[in-house]
């Protein structure tokens, strides 16, 4: 039988036992508590970091996506409005697109869309460089397709530069390409300066139709220099600028479809080469009429062309009649030399580094009508 000291004992062991499982349990619980607390806090913790790193992504992203039209990089404390500036390396990156493009379209070996630029550098400038053409003045036939083709061209760039600047690098590149591996043509170098404005509509146009030269195919001399003068402030005192810069005329030609008129200048349409004040001077021009009303100049051989505007550099053709379209002097070795201007067209057919020289300072002269200095910079 079990004394009574016995079952004390054994009561004090029971006793004894019972409260070390409760002192564990409760250490358990404890560890449990600090575990969760912790493993919570590390969540909190690694939640806040995965929050932060996301909302500066996604700011980062919305950042990048709005086109930089502010040069204060970033700091939005000031809300003028102000263009975004090109850099020198964007500048040799988007030409190099251009020139693709121009080499892409290529025709049976010609790069018919060098002319086809610069006119479109030409004609956005009459009025002011502004990025706008209004296709609904006939003068402007046939820009259309230039501006459409290019227009996926300037939308990869379009928050670097407006596309008024876009079309005379255009421009620029078509000039250059032109030159390449041709040792009778010029190699205008021209410095390609940026900042100009589009207009609200660009690329369209939808004011009043600006004044162009050609005066309906009834063109003088008067109206060319004075074209020349009042637009892009070619002096009527230096009138090798205009001669100079009509001399764009080397390249592409006219097109029956667009304003009517039909036929290359001279035989080397992509090419600024001189045969363009050569054959004005040399070839045995006859004015003739090639559709209602409208008169051009040919050549005996071949199908090169002349318009009055460019038979009057020359030759003494006026007056010429407004409603008939025809000049009076229809055969142009019998006109009198053009005073002002036809000793120009000779100094350009012989020599290629005069028309250089004129035609880069005329052609700058005209892709910076519309702008003072200080509006615009050469990108660095
Ligand atoms: C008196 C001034 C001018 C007159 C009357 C004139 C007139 C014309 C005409 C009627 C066309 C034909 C358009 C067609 O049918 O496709 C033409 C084409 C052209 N013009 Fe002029 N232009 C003048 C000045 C200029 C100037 C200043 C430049 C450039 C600096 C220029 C560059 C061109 C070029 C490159 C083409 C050929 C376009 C092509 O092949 O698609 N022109 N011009
Ligand atoms: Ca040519």
């Amino acid at each position: 039988m079990a004394s009574v000291s016995d079952v004390k004992t054994s009561y004090n062991l029971e006793n004894a036992h019972q409260t070390m499982k409760q002192v564990k349990d409760k250490k358990r619980d404890k560890c449990l508590k600090i575990g969760l607390t912790f493993g919570i806090l590390i969540g909190l913790v690694v939640f806040a970091i995965v929050l932060a790193v996301l909302i500066t992504v996604m700011a980062q992203n919305n950042f990048n996506s709005v086109p930089n039209n502010n040069n204060n990089n970033g700091d939005c404390t000031t809300s003028e409005v102000v263009q975004p500036r090109v850099t020198a390396h964007d500048v040799n990156t988007i030409k190099a697109d251009i020139t693709e493009h121009i080499r892409e379209k290529r025709q049976g070996g010609s790069l018919i869309r060098i002319a086809g630029f610069v006119r479109l550098a030409f004609h956005d400038c009459v009025g002011g460089c502004d990025g706008c053409i209004d296709l609904g003045n006939g003068e402007n036939a046939g820009l259309g397709l230039y501006i459409e083709e290019l227009d996926p061209v300037y939308s990869k760039y379009s928050n670097k530069l407006s596309r008024a600047d876009f079309w005379q690098l255009a421009g620029i590149a078509a000039l250059q390409e032109s030159g390449r591996g041709c040792n009778n043509c010029i190699h205008p170098w021209v410095q390609f300066v940026a900042g100009r404005k589009d207009c609200s509509s660009s690329p369209k146009y939808d004011g009043p139709h600006r004044m162009f030269p050609n005066n309906g195919g009834h063109a003088n001399i008067d109206d060319v220099l004075g074209f020349f003068n009042s637009t892009f402030g070619l002096s009527r005192s230096q009138p090798e600028l205009a001669v100079a810069l009509l001399g764009a005329h080397s390249l592409g030609r006219t097109h029956r479809g667009a304003s009517g008129w039909d036929g290359p200048w001279d035989l080397t349409p992509d090419r600024l080469d001189q045969s363009y004040y050569s054959d004005m001077m040399r070839l045995n021009w006859t004015e003739v009429e090639i559709s209602n009303n409208k008169h051009q100049w040919k050549p005996p051989i071949g199908n090169t062309m002349m318009l009055h505007a460019d038979m009057c550099l020359h030759k003494v053709i006026s007056p010429i009649n407004t409603t008939t379209g025809q000049s009076a002097c229809p055969f142009a070795q019998l006109c009198d030399n053009q005073p002002e201007t036809s000793k120009f067209v000779q100094l350009f057919a012989d020599d290629l580094e005069a028309w250089e020289r004129n035609f880069q300072a005329a052609y700058y002269k005209m892709i910076t009508t519309g702008y003072t200095n200080a509006e615009l910079y050469v990108p660095a």
